[in-house]
């Protein structure tokens, strides 16, 4: 089944979708690991300037198969960590876009990695799953009755890794991830937004208006653990990985309710008023509790971060940014 990635000689890395949430954390976290040189990061815009040191950055849209081939090509490419695409809620905004963005973006990859064999990452997500989807434990093999265009290109997506893995032995690996919590990147037109934007709000506004109802829970992990799991799933023995779709993946799960508590621990002044918009229907098609266990039975996976570890992290690391926001806005 594919190239195993230990008799590859050390190639280097392309990261499309880079300045995008994950893909942002996920530069640097490669970079870290196999060195700033081996890791070419691409977005379809320009970097802007920020004065530090700009590493190997390249300007990619995914659906530029040639673009897509020139890069592979011109840098001895051997990974490819695809992150480009757009999420569920901008995905409503025009359907058509995120289907060609999504879709053909990864078949674009996975033609380059049949033809190069380069190994892959790209993420599913829990979108692929529907109101017809048990919600509790959601089991790995089970129904799938998507809603969103999001997540029917991503069901879509999860159909063609597993036909390029068995048809043609690519080595593609995948993680359907739930909402992730960051603080390097603002929130990038997700349905699980809210889990991000809250932080800011709470810090800059000590009040925050939620866009679904405080009793929807939804699974969610923060970066640190999904670096960590797309690492070790990368890193894994091919003959470990059983699921060449994509695998269930898991953390926590919390109601925003229990998010708002939260932050109230240490921020006791701060106040969410809720006010449910087109994305609680998104939010009530998707499940509350997945079940990883082939995850963490097929490759070891297991999360370190809970909900409060989640929110004492996230407001360390936000609120010297932030603050200083806060201060410029107080001298206007
Ligand atoms: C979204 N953050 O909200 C993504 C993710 C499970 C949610 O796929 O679209």
């Amino acid at each position: 089944m594919g190239q195993s990635t230990n008799t590859r000689t050390m190639k280097t890395i392309l990261v499309t979708g880079s300045r995008g949430q994950i893909g942002s954390d996920l530069v640097v976290a490669l970079r870290k690991r196999y060195g700033a040189t081996q890791v070419i990061a691409s977005d379809r815009q320009a970097m802007p300037y920020t004065g530090a040191k700009l590493f190997a950055y390249e300007i990619l849209d995914v659906r530029d198969s040639q673009g897509l081939q020139d890069l592979i090509e011109r840098y001895d490419i051997g990974t490819i960590y695809h992150l480009a695409g757009i999420l569920s809620a901008k995905g409503e905004g025009n359907p058509q876009l995120c289907w060609d963005v999504n879709v053909n973006g990864l078949f674009n990859v996975l033609e380059a990695a049949k033809f190069y064999q380069l190994q892959v990452f790209w993420p599913s997500s829990i979108a692929v799953f529907g109101s017809d989807t048990p919600k509790f434990n959601t089991p790995q093999t089970t129904i799938k009755d998507p809603s969103t265009m999001y997540g029917i290109t991503k069901l879509t997506g999860e159909l063609f890794c597993n036909y390029y893995a068995h048809r043609f032995g690519v080595d593609v690996r995948s993680l359907r991830l739930p909402g992730i919590i960051s603080y390097s990147t603002p929130p990038g037109g997700g349905t699980t937004d809210f889990a991000v934007e809250i932080f800011y709000q709470a810090i800059k506004d000590g009040s925050y208006t939620c866009f679904v109802r405080p009793e929807t829970r939804l699974p969610m992990m923060y970066m640190s653990d999904a670096i960590k799991a797309i690492l070790e799933l990368m890193q894994a023995e091919p003959a470990a990985i059983t699921v060449r779709s994509s695998y269930n993946i898991a953390a926590v799960s919390f109601s925003a309710a229990e998010l708002v508590a939260e932050i109230q621990k240490h921020l006791p002044e701060f106040t969410c008023r809720y006010q449910p918009d087109f994305r609680q229907a998104i939010a009530d098609s998707w499940p509350s509790v997945i079940d990883d266990s082939q995850a963490r039975a097929d490759w070891g996976w297991r999360h370190s971060y809970d909900l409060p570890a989640i929110v004492a992290d996230m407001l360390e690391h936000l609120s010297p940014q932030v603050g200083r926001d806060t201060e410029v806005l107080a001298k206007k």
